[in-house]
């Protein structure tokens, strides 16, 4: 599939140190240690609906990982795919009477330009699951030869993994067989349906059904995958095994990454005979919430970037209102936290503006810190508070940097992503120029 276009990535004078963040498998801090390249996985969209401000704050919690790598002088390969066949997919469209492949092409594009307007680094390989289904199959397949996978015995083809024979079932998630049977129920899987060897094993692959679309499937099952086979089969079809950061929502612990992980290791190691973790680290993002709850389609309680944008706010504001709280705190949406982003945008701006300002070298330096050490963007924003104050409250004759506004503002831009120079046409309302010091100047 088409990604989207890359916002410009100014270089920065020096390297920034090795990136540390929280894993979910060990439960503690750790640091990335990538190779020349450094590989990624983020779990994308399933494309029913427009992009909420939950989804974009995970975004941009990856967008920051991916800056702070490249910053470090790593290579990033970076993988997302598009659950872009799945019941949810199939069960709006058909609530409102709409093809499935249409609403999912159109919320895909939509999804594209929110990305684009937030200046998120694009994937290399941006991978559909409907594109996916032939390698898919191929691996239930596999798994079915090798007896780790077995057809339900209803009629109904549903192909299952058999957990019980899967090693490092539990070692992704570290949850107690009561919490994951629990979020199981949850989150898509279905621990009460009769005939399973395990209450938890994950379906594979799903018979057809009356209605559904389907593909031809694995020993002549026609139907269509199961959620967690996609990401395991993209990932290993892209980066391979033992990449550095599989990411998501924290919603995406269990049942998703757990099982993506346990599929890829089954396949890995039927293939190669080497037992290899799927990834070295699992970092998710925590829950945006509004009104006391988790911002969710199923609530129906969603903000959605494109009507903010709609509405002529500025996308820049959107993501400092975003990385204004730290990526592993719960937190709420709030009309404030947009009006306080809306005022420290201006406030950057103003002093980007300069022609002279507080030494920009410790504000590098700082933002370098904060962000490698478990992506602190909060520290990073009151770094730059800090340095526009100074450098706005500077009289005449005070001893200031020539040049400093310039480097805050190519830092500001190469690691939070935050563009604070040049005019920014936001597509979504035409010919509005937004706020910025050199559309003042026209
Ligand atoms: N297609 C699957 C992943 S393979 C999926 O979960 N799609 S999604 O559209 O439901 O979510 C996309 C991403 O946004 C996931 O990483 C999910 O964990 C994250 N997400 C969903 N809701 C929120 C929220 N309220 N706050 C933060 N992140 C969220
Ligand atoms: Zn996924």
């Amino acid at each position: 599939m088409l990604a989207w276009p890359a916002p410009l990535l100014p270089t920065l004078p020096g390297t920034g140190p090795v990136l540390r963040v929280h894993d979910t498998a060990r439960g503690e801090v750790v640091a990335t240690q990538p190779d020349t390249t450094a590989r990624m996985y983020v779990c994308g969209i399933t494309p029913y609906d427009a992009t909420h401000l939950g989804h974009a704050a995970t975004y941009l919690a990856f967008d920051l990982v991916n800056r702070v790598w490249r910053d470090g002088g790593s290579a990033v390969h970076y993988v997302q795919n598009v659950t872009d066949i799945d019941d949810p997919l199939l069960e709006r469209a058909e609530r409102d009477g709409e093809d499935w492949v249409v609403l999912g092409m159109r919320e895909t594009a939509l999804f594209r330009e929110d990305m684009t307007a937030l200046r998120v680094l694009p994937p290399d390989d941006y991978v559909g699951a409907v594109e996916s289904v032939p390698r898919i199959v191929a691996h239930v397949e596999t798994l079915l030869d090798e007896g780790l996978a077995y057809v339900l015995d209803d009629g109904t083809g549903d192909v299952y993994h058999d957990v019980a024979q899967a090693p490092g079932f539990g070692a992704e998630s570290g949850y107690d067989d009561a919490t994951m049977l629990r979020f199981s129920a949850e989150r898509g899987g279905d621990p009460d349906r009769p005939g399973k060897r395990n209450r938890l094993d994950p379906m594979l692959w799903r018979g057809q059904r009356p209605g559904e679309p389907s593909w031809p499937g694995p020993k002549g099952i026609a139907g269509r995958p199961g959620w967690h086979i996609e990401c395991a089969t993209i990932a290993l079809e892209t980066i391979g095994m033992g990449f550095d950061v599989q990411g998501g929502g924290s919603d995406l612990v269990f049942p998703h990454h757990e099982f993506s992980a346990v599929h890829a290791e089954a396949l890995s190691s039927s293939a190669t005979g080497v037992k290899q973790p799927f990834a070295r680290t699992y970092v998710h993002a925590a829950m945006i919430g509004l009104d006391g709850e988790k911002m969710s389609k199923s609530r129906g309680n969603l903000v959605f970037v494109s009507k903010l944008r709609g509405e002529g706010v500025d996308p820049m504001a959107i993501r400092l209102a975003l990385l204004a709280g730290h990526y592993r705190t719960d937190r709420a949406w709030t009309p404030d936290l947009l009006r306080t982003a809306e005022r420290r945008l201006a406030t950057w701006r103003r002093a980007v503006a300069r022609d002279a300002g507080a030494p920009a070298a410790p504000v590098l330096q700082g933002l370098r810190e904060r962000l490698s050490d478990d992506l602190d963007s909060p520290g990073a924003i009151a770094l730059v508070d800090t340095w526009a104050e100074q450098t706005l409250a500077a009289a005449p004759g005070d001893e200031t940097d020539d040049g400093a506004p310039t480097v805050v503002a190519d830092a500001v831009d190469a690691l939070l992503g935050v563009a604070l120079l040049g005019v920014a046409l936001d597509p979504c309302v035409p010919g509005r120029a937004l706020d910025g010091p050199a559309s003042r100047a026209h």
